[in-house]
């Protein structure tokens, strides 16, 4: 047994209650015993194990008052996992499904994804199991107050910077912010990221994940010397980052040809994105009303997955696990050349098999969405500058750094003699190497 393995036994005896967390170590371990064999010495320094542990775990009560007066309870968490890098960084999500296991799978991810940005973060998650779906803006309000209250003794903007994720977007932010200033009577802007343009917020913060989506995606097609114009594209997902990855792909000549939430999905050759953005970001409402709203597309209840459309391009954009063997064939067996990740992990180790096993050109999340963290790092260093980029200045860096995002990967894959599709290993050892560098440097601790 080599020490990936035998470090991913053990960790299933241990944590054998977090299934999803031990579905993302299986993706990373799977791919990175080449960097032990190239330096034995990494094991005795107890690197994976090290690596493998959160430097700290906070869980709270969140109670809160609804619009009736009656009270509610909820849980709130914060997963510190590394922070050799720079300070904790990493989004909170709000949504029913938030328990330990989803925030070791996405803080582990989150240490790695940050590390390929080049920018000086570490990696964290939290959130709570609030489901800010049918709740009023005051009833939310009054949740992110009390949610705060617990997590602003732990976070600061050079401790611990958390930002939006699922559930969790501008007006969460604003009032999350609030309360950490009431809190601690200051004016540090840095301490949250995502917030409005008004207050110390980004330009193109809202729109990175997606956008660099895209970025990433056409590096990646270039590379294999693929025209992107024209080509069929399905994005699931109608929240943040699947918004801006359609219009991205749109803006660069891609046709989106259906969307989805976690209800039913859209297919329309004429897709019509203004009508989703008012539909989401407006109305936060279901994609049901799509056809009755823009006079034409089809809407229909279930995964947009489990239909046979036919596309060149796959954008799975909603959640972890929307995509499984059986869905990858699929995919693959209605055209699909490339998938890339804008959630975390919405395809599973079986769906990846499928697409490496089949030559499709497949971007892991860590490397692919990582625009929206790398712009929160960017309107961190404006917030420290005080300073205003315009908005082509920040969608620039971003560009330049989903960029160095692929050249890092194709840089592993010639180290490594990997195949030149293979980015998820390529990923992993490019992200994992930057953070074991850091770790031995700084000592054991
Ligand atoms: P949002 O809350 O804005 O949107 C989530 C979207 O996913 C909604 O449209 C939701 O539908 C849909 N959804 C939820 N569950 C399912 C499901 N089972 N099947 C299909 N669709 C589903 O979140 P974000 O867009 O911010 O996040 C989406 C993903 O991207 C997450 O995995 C997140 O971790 C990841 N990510 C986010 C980043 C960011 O900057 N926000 C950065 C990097 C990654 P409904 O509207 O019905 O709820
Ligand atoms: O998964 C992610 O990278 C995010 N939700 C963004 C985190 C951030 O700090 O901007």
């Amino acid at each position: 047994m080599n020490y990936c393995e035998r470090i991913e036994e053990e960790v299933k005896k241990k944590d054998s209650d977090m299934p999803v967390f031990l579905q993302a170590l299986h993706e990373v371990l799977g791919s990175t015993q080449m960097i032990f064999d190239k330096h034995p010495e990494y094991e005795k320094m107890g690197i994976l194990e090290r690596l493998i542990e959160p430097d700290r775990i906070i869980q709270f009560k969140v109670p809160w008052v609804d619009d009736h007066g009656v009270t509610h309870v909820n849980r709130g968490f914060r997963v510190q996992y590394n922070h050799v890098l720079g300070p904790y960084k990493g989004g909170l999500r709000f949504h029913p499904s938030v328990n330990m296991d989803t925030l070791r799978f996405l803080g582990f991810e989150q240490v790695f994804k940050n590390a390929l940005t080049t920018l000086p973060m570490g990696g964290a998650k939290g959130g709570s199991d609030f489901d800010p779906k049918g709740k009023s803006d005051m009833e939310v309000m009054r949740f992110c107050q009390s949610f705060m209250l617990e997590l602003n003794r732990y976070i600061g903007p050079d401790e611990d910077v958390p930002a939006g994720d699922m559930g969790v977007g501008g007006r969460e932010i604003g009032y999350l912010y609030g309360m950490y200033l009431r809190i601690r009577n200051c004016a540090e802007r840095g301490v949250l990221t995502g917030k409005g343009i008004g207050y110390g917020g980004s330009l193109a913060r809202k729109e990175a994940t997606g956008y660099g989506l895209i970025y990433f995606l056409n590096e990646m097609l270039e590379a294999q010397h693929i025209a992107r114009e024209g080509k069929r594209v399905l994005v699931s997902g109608s929240g943040n980052v699947a918004i801006y990855a359609a219009e991205k792909a749109m803006q660069c000549g891609m046709k989106v040809i259906g969307m989805s939430d976690s209800k039913g999905y859209i297919l329309d050759e004429e897709l019509d994105l203004e009508a989703v953005k008012e539909i989401k970001e407006n109305r936060r409402g279901s994609l049901k009303e799509y056809p009755t709203l823009c006079g034409h597309g089809l809407y229909k209840e279930g995964s947009v997955y489990d239909v046979d459309v036919k596309c060149d391009i796959a954008l799975p954009c909603g959640t972890q696990n929307e995509i499984n063997g059986e869905r990858a064939k699929r995919l693959i067996k209605n055209g699909v050349i490339a998938v890339a990740e804008g959630a975390n992990m919405p395809d599973d180790n079986e769906a990846i098999e499928e697409y490496l096993k089949n030559g499709i050109l497949f971007a892991p999340g860590k490397a692919a969405n990582a625009g929206g963290v790398a712009t929160s790092g960017l309107e961190m260093s404006q917030n420290s500058l005080r300073l205003s980029w315009s908005f082509e200045e920040v969608d620039q860096r971003l560009h330049d750094i989903m960029v160095s995002i692929h050249k890092q990967c194709q840089k592993a894959m010639d180290e490594y003699g990997l195949d030149r599709k293979n980015y998820v290993a390529a990923a992993n050892i490019a992200g994992m190497q930057k953070v074991i560098d850091a770790m031995i440097a700084q000592g054991i601790f």
